[in-house]
């Protein structure tokens, strides 16, 4: 069974070679054909991971700070309290993006910059780089990851081991930074996080809806769409109606759920009990959505689907109200801001923890795979503590039990 559960389904499009990056938007209008395969990961030849010895220099060309002058600046990470596992070296104190100074935004960017120079680790299909790789195992793991019981801890464990990468590959001396989008849930277009300097850049424009400023302007992404991979640009489209599922009523009402089950179908999707579910379409689901979000949306425009009222939660809010590739449920991690907004949830998820760490440490719920993607042969599988998520050789795996406390190794995290 074990086996069976690892059996994964990518779909990829063969014969194209060119590396010139095109509008996703014309990615969707051309007429492609999926081709479907599974993967064993037991077969993909992923490389061992390796515990790194000391911080790596960052590839050339790259404006890594600290890797360029081989002298690490101070840790910017400076702990407050003393770890409380002992087996923790240090604590990485994870703070919202807005208390960063514009020295700390600059060395998170460059970090990421040098990510994106830096080749592919795992070797998988159409990954080029090392964020490729983050984009794959997001694709990879997406049918397990999502509307299941493994969302919270698979994402809490992804976010590790990329914070962890920033660090050990690209000299990055912080911690991960969140997105703090309560503040500003209705109005994303003016958020100082797109700022084109100290930010993520902005709005995408023109006919591909590339993002235009910042520092990952045209950078070509190799894997998505979706499950497709082909070069293409990071894309966004921002909604500001969309943006409003990002309010703090929303997940305020997530906090009074009582127990994991209900906890996460309200932070994920916006799934109250008792409360008929207005999923979105499979398709969107296994990443053919064309746009993000659909159109027209906005009531008060005379939009037909309320996607506010259809889906407001903490997580959808910063997918739907960025749009583009953050828009894409399978390779989102393409827009480097998803990493930031997955530590929001994340935090949302251990704030609620805390509540009752005595009852909430332990509690799971939900199945291992997606509500409808039963695993072959065995159908729905309640996710447990024992199951192991698969870092596709970016990081050790981890046990769901191993991440369900932050403060405790391996993540040794907290936050402000
Ligand atoms: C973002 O850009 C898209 C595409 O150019 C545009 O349709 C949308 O109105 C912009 N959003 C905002 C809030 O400016
Ligand atoms: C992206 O390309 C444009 C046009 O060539 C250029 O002006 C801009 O500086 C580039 N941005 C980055 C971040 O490389
Ligand atoms: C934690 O949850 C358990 C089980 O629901 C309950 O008995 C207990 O009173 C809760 N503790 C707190 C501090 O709310
Ligand atoms: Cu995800």
């Amino acid at each position: 069974m074990v086996l069976l559960r690892n059996v994964l389904t990518v779909q990829a499009v063969l014969g194209l070679a060119s590396a010139a990056a095109i509008p996703a938007s014309q990615i969707f209008s051309r007429d492609i054909t999926p081709i479907v395969y599974r993967i064993d990961p037991n077969s993909l030849n992923l490389p061992a991971y390796e515990e790194p010895s000391g911080r790596a220099k960052a590839p050339g060309k790259v404006p890594c700070l600290d890797c360029e002058t081989g002298t690490p600046p101070p840790d910017q990470n400076t702990p407050t309290d003393p770890p409380s596992d002992p087996r923790c070296l240090q604590m990485y104190i994870r703070r919202a993006w807005d208390s960063f100074t514009d020295t700390e935004k600059k060395a998170y960017l460059d970090a990421v910059v040098c990510l994106m120079n830096t080749p592919t680790k795992t070797g998988l299909p159409f990954a080029q780089t090392l964020h490729d790789d983050f984009v794959k195992m997001h694709q990879t793991m997406a049918n397990y990851a999502h509307n299941s019981g493994w969302f919270l801890p698979f994402h809490r464990a992804m976010l590790h081991t990329y914070e962890q990468t920033l660090r050990n590959t690209c000299a990055y001396r912080g911690a991960l930074p969140y997105w703090n989008e309560w503040a500003d849930a209705g109005s994303f277009s003016t958020a100082s996080i797109f700022d084109p300097v100290y930010g993520f850049g902005g709005n995408g424009s023109g006919e591909g809806q590339c993002i235009q400023d910042g520092p990952f302007a045209n950078y070509t992404l190799n894997t998505g769409p979706g499950y497709n991979n082909i070069p293409h640009c990071i894309w966004r489209q921002f909604d500001d109606y969309s943006s409003t599922a990002s309010a703090r009523q929303y997940t305020e009402r997530c906090f009074e759920l009582d127990n994991y089950y209900d906890f996460t179908g309200c932070v994920e999707n916006g799934h109250m009990p008792g409360v008929a579910r207005n999923d979105l379409p499979i398709e969107v689901w296994r990443g053919e959505v064309p746009q993000w979000p659909p159109v027209p949306i906005d009531p008060s425009q005379g939009g037909g689907f309320d996607i506010v009222q259809a889906l407001a939660s903490p997580h959808n809010g910063g997918h739907i109200g960025v749009g583009g590739e953050m828009g894409n449920p399978i390779s989102s991690p393409g827009d480097p801001l998803f990493f930031l907004h997955h530590a929001w949830v994340d935090r949302i998820w251990w704030q609620w923890q805390r509540k009752n760490l005595t009852e909430r440490l332990t509690d799971i719920g939900g199945f291992s795979s997606a509500h409808y993607y039963p695993l072959p042969d065995v159908g729905h599988v309640p996710a447990t503590l024992e199951d192991n998520l698969n870092m596709v050789g970016l990081g050790p795996d981890k046990k769901i039990g191993d991440v369900m406390d932050s403060r405790q190794w391996p993540l040794c995290v907290e936050y402000k």
